[in-house]
């Protein structure tokens, strides 16, 4: 085994009820087929997959109506809360295939919750194109995976519906958007209001991969934070990642994305991820599956050369 070997948990959402096209349900079994399981055993890793979390009241009809695709991604959002929740608390590292971004309301409440109990300090890197910080009342389209990190950090209007114990939060001033390029204008205000990190791509194009992600990994190494990683494979360029239901031009190149997944690993504080928005019915001979398994290989260790892994800690100046 790995001197860093984890014990993971690992949960499919096939459901694509947040989104706005269907396909992104079919992702945990992609991800599966393009071999996830062997990868992460192969570097030492002890992996339990524990299956599916479906929503009860799964609607057949062509494409839900509104209320009936609410119903399902609050039903998801409760028990992902409670199996993330759960998987910490036994010392397990929870992993979440999805499915489509909504799905983070859940994943990320229980992992809050479990932060809050131990009193560890959350943060959550959030690799994507789109902010998904609307609200009901901010969003144009209404579909739910444009709004999972509002919900997350506090924002109100979400309705009754949205209460309860399941639902943890988020402090916002600990969140950092990466690879944005997509951001509607009322939730750019939110955003700024709030004061959420948002590193566009203008931002990586002028400061790179190396010094913005030792910005972000320092913050929560200076504090022993969690980290949670949140990767929407529409961050990707959609040229190499094409399996996505909503693309962007001009996202991150294969190696700036391995570079993030590996300067995370070097950094030891992940504790928690989500893998989302994998629409195997758009992507191209499962080329985007087996990008977003390379790239989960290297969020957990493995490497093109074996090298010492220096803990950013160890290098702050002194
Ligand atoms: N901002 C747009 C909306 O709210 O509908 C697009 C959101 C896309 C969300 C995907 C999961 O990242
Ligand atoms: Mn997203
Ligand atoms: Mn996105
Ligand atoms: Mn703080």
């Amino acid at each position: 085994n790995q001197p860093d070997a984890q014990a993971i948990d690992l949960f499919g959402i096939p459901s694509d009820a947040g989104a706005s096209c269907r396909g992104s349900g079919m992702g945990p079994e992609a991800l599966r087929v393009a071999g996830l399981v062997e990868t992460l055993a192969t570097l030492g890793h002890v992996v339990t997959d524990r299956g599916d979390i479906t929503g009860s009241d799964r609607a057949r009809t062509p494409w839900r109506l509104s209320d009936e695709r609410n119903a399902e991604v609050l039903d998801i959002a409760r028990q992902s809360s409670a199996e993330a929740l759960a998987s910490l608390d036994a010392g397990r590292l929870p992993a979440f295939v999805g499915g489509d971004h909504s799905l983070s309301m859940g994943t990320i409440s229980g992992v809050a919750r479990h932060c809050a109990s131990v009193g560890k300090p959350l943060f959550v890197l959030w690799v994507d194109a789109h902010g998904d910080f609307n609200t009901p009342a901010t969003s144009e389209t209404g579909n739910i995976h444009g709004m999972p990190l509002a919900l997350l950090c506090g924002e109100p209007d979400f309705g009754p519906d949205y209460e309860g114990e399941w639902r943890g939060l988020v402090d916002p001033r600990h969140v950092t958007i990466f690879g944005a390029r997509s951001i509607d204008r009322p939730e750019r205000q939110l955003l700024e209001r709030r004061g959420v990190d948002v590193i566009d791509m203008r931002r990586i194009d002028e400061m790179g991969v190396v010094a913005l992600m030792r910005e972000v990994l320092a913050r929560v190494e200076a504090v022993g934070g969690h980290l949670h990683v949140s990767l929407d494979v529409d961050a990707i360029d959609p040229a190499i990642a094409p399996g996505a239901g909503t693309p962007v031009a001009g996202g991150l190149t294969f190696r700036e994305a391995h570079l993030v997944m590996e300067m995370i690993h070097d950094s030891g504080a992940m504790g928690s991820l989500d893998v989302v928005e994998l629409n195997p019915y758009l992507d191209h001979a499962g080329m985007s599956a087996r990008l977003l398994v390379d790239l989960t290989a290297s969020l957990f260790g493995r490497q093109i050369m074996p090298r010492q892994v220096v803990r950013i800690s160890e290098t702050a100046t002194s």
